[in-house]
């Protein structure tokens, strides 16, 4: 069935329920000089490229690939359209390394034809605080599919991690692969009603006219909580100690540091954007929200071409309930013409998903680890970790 992934240090399907087995690595790390210096081989007509997304030439090459041939919802309505900006602060976290931004040319033309990344992170799955990669943006041009390309991109990675000391990766993806540590549920949030239908986004509910969906669907002019603003660098030590101790509670979360904090939840704008409460009394930070901006291209409508979407990220309250603080959220979201707010069902954010209007999407995503087995599979709530 998976000629592919049979080979490689994942749970596979016939281990599932099996309890005899540990959790923690499946295999032990191979001494550095062991792991094989030269990239794997490639059909001849093609070659590797490491990226360097800082080069805008190079950048756009990445951008354009995955802007013609990445992830598409499952009636091809769809196609996520990742900005180079958002590209470059997702490929150059704290601590990157360039190796890991895996490019393949066609050799004569120099066309870009696939591409694959990596990124460093430090992910804690129960107590155990682990070095890790994410791995994201994998892709084979539509015309070059199904020719075994993505194992070699992915052994090539694995080695290129292997080579950093690095032994363990998390990923995600629509499809179910050996073996998921937990499957999460999609939610989305109309914020612009109108245009969702008129693209095939969502459609009118039952016994509903688009004038009773726009009301249904309204949200306040300004947010509502006091002491709500956006996230400044100084508050990046208050947001670290508020976010770790946030995380303590799920089974797997990244286990950020200051440096982290201010990389991934510092405000880029049309990247990422977040948001505090600071107490008015004791000028506490007590609570976080935060989303990251990630249109998709709509295909073949002749009126619209870019659907605007915010997607949840990470958010902390202790003070403002969660409900309120996601509301606030819906607000400034809307206030910056986003079309949809989407969220996962991870962490806390079953508490808000139906009361603020959130309606299920027909998309899953399955979350992976490479070379780390977790006995059972997780509930969403128990994940603590969302990737790009
Ligand atoms: S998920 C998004 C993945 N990208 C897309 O869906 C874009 C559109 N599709 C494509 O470009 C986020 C192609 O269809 C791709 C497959 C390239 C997906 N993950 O070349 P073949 C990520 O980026 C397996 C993993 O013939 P293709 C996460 C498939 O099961 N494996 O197919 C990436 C089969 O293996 P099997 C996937 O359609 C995580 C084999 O590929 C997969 O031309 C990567 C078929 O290859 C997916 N999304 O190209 C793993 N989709 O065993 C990282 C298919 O079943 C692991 N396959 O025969 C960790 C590495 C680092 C470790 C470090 C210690
Ligand atoms: C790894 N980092 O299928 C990324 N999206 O529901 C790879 N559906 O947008 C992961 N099909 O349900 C890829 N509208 C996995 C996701 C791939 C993209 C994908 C889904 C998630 C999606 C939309 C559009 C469906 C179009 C037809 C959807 C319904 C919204 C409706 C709003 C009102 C309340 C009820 C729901």
């Amino acid at each position: 069935r998976h000629k592919f992934w049979e080979t490689q240090p994942v749970g596979q399907f016939k281990d599932v329920g099996d309890t005899s087995l540990p959790e923690g690595p499946i295999e032990a790390p191979t001494p550095l000089s062991e792991v094989k210096q030269e990239p794997y081989n490639l059909p001849s007509l093609y070659e590797w490229v490491t990226c360097d997304i800082n080069s805008d030439e190079m950048c756009n090459e990445v951008y354009t690939l995955l802007a013609n041939n990445y992830v598409e919802d499952d009636e091809n309505m769809f196609r996520f359209n990742y900005s180079k900006e958002f590209l470059r602060w997702a490929l150059q976290p704290p601590g990157y390394f360039k190796s890991w931004h895996i490019g393949v040319r066609v050799k004569t033309s120099k066309k870009m034809v696939a591409f694959i990344s990596g990124v460093p992170a430090k992910i804690r799955s129960r107590d155990d605080v682990v070095n890790m990669a994410e791995i994201n943006f994998l892709c084979v041009h539509k015309k070059l599919r199904t020719k075994r390309l993505a194992p070699v991109m992915i052994k090539e990675v694995t080695r290129r991690v292997h080579l950093e000391d690095i032994w363990q990766a998390a990923y995600t993806a629509g499809v179910v692969l050996p073996t998921p540590i937990a499957t999460c549920q999609y939610w989305h949030r109309s914020l612009n009603p109108k245009k969702l239908i008129d693209v095939g986004f969502s459609r009118l509910g039952a016994r509903m006219t688009m004038s009773r969906t726009i009301k249904l669907y309204k949200l306040p002019e300004s947010t509502v909580t006091p002491g709500f603003r956006k996230m400044e660098i100084h508050d990046v030590p208050a947001v670290t100690r508020l976010i770790r101790n946030y995380l303590s509670q799920f089974v797997v979360a990244p286990d950020f540091d200051e440096n982290d904090v201010e990389h991934w939840l510092l405000p880029k704008e049309d990247v990422v954007d977040s948001y505090l409460v600071e107490s008015p009394e004791t000028h506490e930070v007590t609570d976080f929200c935060s989303f990251y901006t990630l249109p998709s291209t709509i295909l073949g409508n002749p009126n619209y071409s870019l659907l605007k979407a915010a997607y949840s990220f990470y958010n902390v309250s202790t003070m403002t309930p969660l409900l309120q603080l996601m509301n606030d959220a819906l607000i400034v979201a809307k206030q910056k013409d986003y079309d949809v707010f989407n969220a996962l069902d991870v962490m806390q954010n079953e508490t808000f998903l139906k009361e603020l209007k959130f309606g299920p999407g027909d998309g899953k995503l399955h979350y992976y680890l490479y070379n780390y087995r977790i006995r059972n599979g997780l509930k969403p709530s128990e994940l603590g970790l969302v990737l790009l």
